[in-house]
């Protein structure tokens, strides 16, 4: 994995903590960045060890979207659709396809990209400071890292629209009213309660876990019946698994399971 500064990835108790370090630039994105957090999940798609993925940003920001300085018109018409194509529709894929559960600790203001790619992770936690900002709209962008897809869908469209076109920030805790993050939880208790929950996660039944997400995705796109029979087969896969002969055994002898993810 390529080693870089602008993401720091320490592995614990089965928990990837990716955390974005460009603080003087609210952790904005650049190419050395893009490239170190797909270098992340990558690893995290890539390595059984791994069991969850915590991400979160240092300093006082989570991430301010894509580092302005970096597509400065006044340099070249950038092609903004091949920056797109190139970093962030992958790190949204990738982020979505991996079966195993990706805590967001959303420490600051997350604003552009930085607020949609909160939104794609599973379960989204934010400090009570944070706001989230459709940044997009005051430099004359859409939406992008799937904001059109998810705001929408979470929130409803005369949510999405108005915080899409107006660029108003959104507190945390309303974020969490609205159903786009999990919680917002005292800033001080942040990191540490979302490593609990990561830590917790990680010690938990990967395999279902991941075709719980794969289900819970799918059914954005699938008919009743189409989810129906997705359900059959995840539940045929996830009953020959050591850890659902481990749950059980666990449940019947009044003891705590201890799964391996397989
Ligand atoms: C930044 C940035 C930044 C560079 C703060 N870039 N320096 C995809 C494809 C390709 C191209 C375009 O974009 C996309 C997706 C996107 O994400 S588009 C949206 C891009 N992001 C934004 O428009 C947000 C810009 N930032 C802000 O509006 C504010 O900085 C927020 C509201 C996030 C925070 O405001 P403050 O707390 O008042 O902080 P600040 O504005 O003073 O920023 C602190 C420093 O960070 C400052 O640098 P300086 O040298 O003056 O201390 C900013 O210039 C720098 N910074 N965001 N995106």
């Amino acid at each position: 994995m390529q080693a870089s500064s602008t993401v720091l990835a320490t592995e614990a108790e089965g928990v990837l903590s990716l955390t974005l370090n460009r603080p003087d630039k609210l952790n904005a994105f650049n190419e050395e960045m893009h490239l170190a957090l797909r270098a992340g999940f990558e690893r995290a798609q890539r390595e059984d060890g791994i069991r969850a993925v915590l991400l979160t940003g240092a300093g006082r920001a989570f991430c301010a979207g894509q580092d302005l300085g970096d597509r400065d018109p006044s340099k070249g018409v950038p092609d903004l659709g091949h920056t797109i194509e190139t970093y962030y529709n992958p790190l949204l894929r990738l982020i979505r396809s991996l079966e195993k559960p990706v805590i967001c600790a959303v420490n600051g203001v997350a604003a552009g990209a930085g607020a949609n790619i909160a939104f794609a992770c599973d379960i989204t936690l934010a400090a009570r400071s944070a706001r989230f900002i459709q940044a997009f709209a005051k430099i004359g962008l859409v939406p992008d890292s799937g904001g059109t897809w998810s705001l929408p869908r979470l929130i409803g469209e005369a949510r999405a629209k108005a915080l899409a076109l107006t660029a108003e920030p959104l507190a945390a805790e309303k974020a969490a009213d609205w159903g786009l993050i999990w919680r917002a939880v005292d800033d001080e208790n942040l990191i540490g309660e979302a490593r609990a929950l990561a830590t917790t996660l990680a010690a938990g039944p990967t395999l279902g876990l991941g075709m719980t997400k794969r289900a819970i995705q799918a059914a954005a796109t699938n008919s009743l019946d189409a989810q129906l029979d997705l359900e059959r087969d995840l539940q045929r896969l996830a009953g020959r698994s050591a850890d659902y002969a481990e749950g059980v055994s666990a449940f019947l002898t009044k003891r705590k399971p201890e799964f391996k993810g397989k």
